[in-house]
């Protein structure tokens, strides 16, 4: 079965189905759940166009300042420290009409969430789903960092547990990181657009996306046949997965329009979590993560580039089977303790048994299977070392409580005399660059590779003077 909705650009999105399959199998995942109302999700941008037609009805109320006048009674009712923030705020003019004098906003929240089968323009990724503006980037599409960090911690306050970044520099804020550990501890998983100038963020990073919080799901681009856009920025340990970003069709003031970049790739991730809470409501944002990063499809074009290899598939995160992440290991040239491979396991139920088989070849051969241990969804096993020049091929086998099985990715690594190293894995262990520190540095939207260009110009512009 598949659930095609009845909006009038359907056929365009080709994010959502297109013939090539690279788009992220959305109307497999709406024969299981089109979204819910009870889902809600921040798009931290420029703003939304509420009033929009395809949008309207989706658009987040605060029910602590709706209803009996108190939109426009000048109390803050709710008591959150902001009068009237009924449909969220603007962090950058300090008010509470959070409207969009740019689209950027409006576009990343149609991707998430415009109405769904109600015959008109586009769907989102959710039919239903609640958007929540939080304002912090001006016309100009650039704001301050902190204003970006008013907005995360509203969203704390109000409870907000997705939250939708496709903006970003290459300034670095310790201001910022602490808002995004805060969130964390509330449970908020915090989407971000990788960002779009081409470069590799594990050796010249993009933040907020390449800060080392957990709960940072970094997002690269991908076009409709599966290769990387060409403006998106990539990292093995940096960027977790791809998602469509290349000429995406959704909403902007007055009507609709195609925009390509990392920030349209962003709200398909955050589109595919609301859908996961829609399903699972009780998911913790840990599960919620690996949920998306297990199901993404494997891509030749993604090998290397990214954590996962893969791009997103919105109905694989929804799957009853056990889903996986394998976490990559380095190659090393420790030939003395164990290698300890992580694996991430997600299931509806429970894992049964998971089962880490290896391989080697060169200087030493042999194959052997062990069990993993278990810290929540984290599971651990061991590999004995090996001499030099050693290869280590390894998978991860889980099986749930109803006997479904899934064998995650072959992954590889050598045990080589070179470099020195020997240090692990994957998100873990990237460093922070502390070098261009920066407090109150302006930010930039990570839309298309036009409109940052014309960004950058315009600072430079500025700086002139
Ligand atoms: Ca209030
Ligand atoms: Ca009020
Ligand atoms: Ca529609
Ligand atoms: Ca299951």
């Amino acid at each position: 079965m598949e659930t095609v909705p009845n909006d009038s650009r359907f056929g365009q999105q080709w994010a959502l189905k297109n013939s090539n399959d690279a788009d992220i199998d959305a109307t497999d995942a709406w024969d299981i759940t089109t979204g819910s109302d009870a889902v809600v999700v921040g798009i931290i941008d420029t703003g939304i166009d509420y009033n929009h037609p395809d949008l309207a009805p989706n658009i987040w109320r605060n029910p602590g300042e709706s209803g009996g006048g108190r939109e426009n009674n000048g109390v803050d009712d709710d008591g959150n420290g902001y009068v009237d923030d009924f449909r969220g705020w603007d962090f950058r003019n300090n008010d509470n009409d959070p409207s969009d004098q740019n689209r950027h906003g409006t576009h990343v929240a149609g991707i998430v969430g415009a109405v769904g089968n109600n015959g008109r323009d586009i769907s989102g990724v959710n039919w239903r789903v609640k958007l929540a503006a939080l304002k912090f980037l001006g016309a100009d599409g650039s704001g301050n960092v902190g204003d970006a960090v008013e907005a995360i911690l509203y969203a704390v306050r109000m409870n907000i547990k997705i939250l939708n970044n496709s903006w970003g520099g290459s300034g670095a804020s310790q201001a910022l990181q602490d808002a995004i550990e805060t969130a964390r501890q509330a449970g908020i998983l915090f989407v971000a657009a990788a960002g779009n100038d081409s470069k590799d963020t594990d050796s010249s990073p993009n933040y907020p996306s390449a800060y080392p919080n957990e709960n940072i799901v970094a997002v690269a681009s991908s076009d409709d046949r599966d290769r990387m856009s060409s403006f998106s920025n990539w990292g093995k340990t940096s960027v977790d997965l791809a998602a469509p970003g290349s000429n995406i069709l959704s909403t902007v003031p007055g009507g609709l329009t195609e925009l390509s970049g990392t920030s349209m790739a962003t709200p398909h991730v955050v589109g595919v979590a609301a859908l996961v809470m829609a399903r699972f409501p009780n998911l913790d944002w840990l599960s919620l993560k690996y949920r998306i990063l297990g199901g993404v499809d494997v891509k030749n074009s993604f090998r290397n580039r990214m954590i996962t290899d893969g791009r997103l598939n919105a109905a694989n995160a929804l799957s009853t089977r056990p889903l996986i992440t394998t976490i990559p290991h380095p190659n090393t040239n420790n030939t003395t303790s164990p290698y300890t491979i992580t694996a991430f396991i997600v299931d509806d139920g429970s894992i049964t048994s998971a089962t880490l088989t290896y391989t080697l070849s060169g200087a030493a051969t042999g194959t052997d299977s062990v069990s993993m241990t278990a810290q929540g969804i984290e599971f651990s096993g061991s590999i004995p070392a090996q001499p030099q020049g050693t290869t280590v091929q390894y998978t991860v086998r889980a099986r749930d409580n109803q006997g479904n099985v899934t064998q995650g990715r072959t992954l590889e690594f050598d045990v080589s005399g070179g470099a020195p190293g020997g240090g692990c894995c994957g998100a873990a262990a990237l460093t922070i660059r502390t070098g261009n520190r920066t407090t109150d540095g302006a930010l930039t939207i990570a839309a298309n590779l036009l409109l940052f260009l014309g960004i950058v110009l315009y600072f430079r512009r500025r700086q002139r003077k």
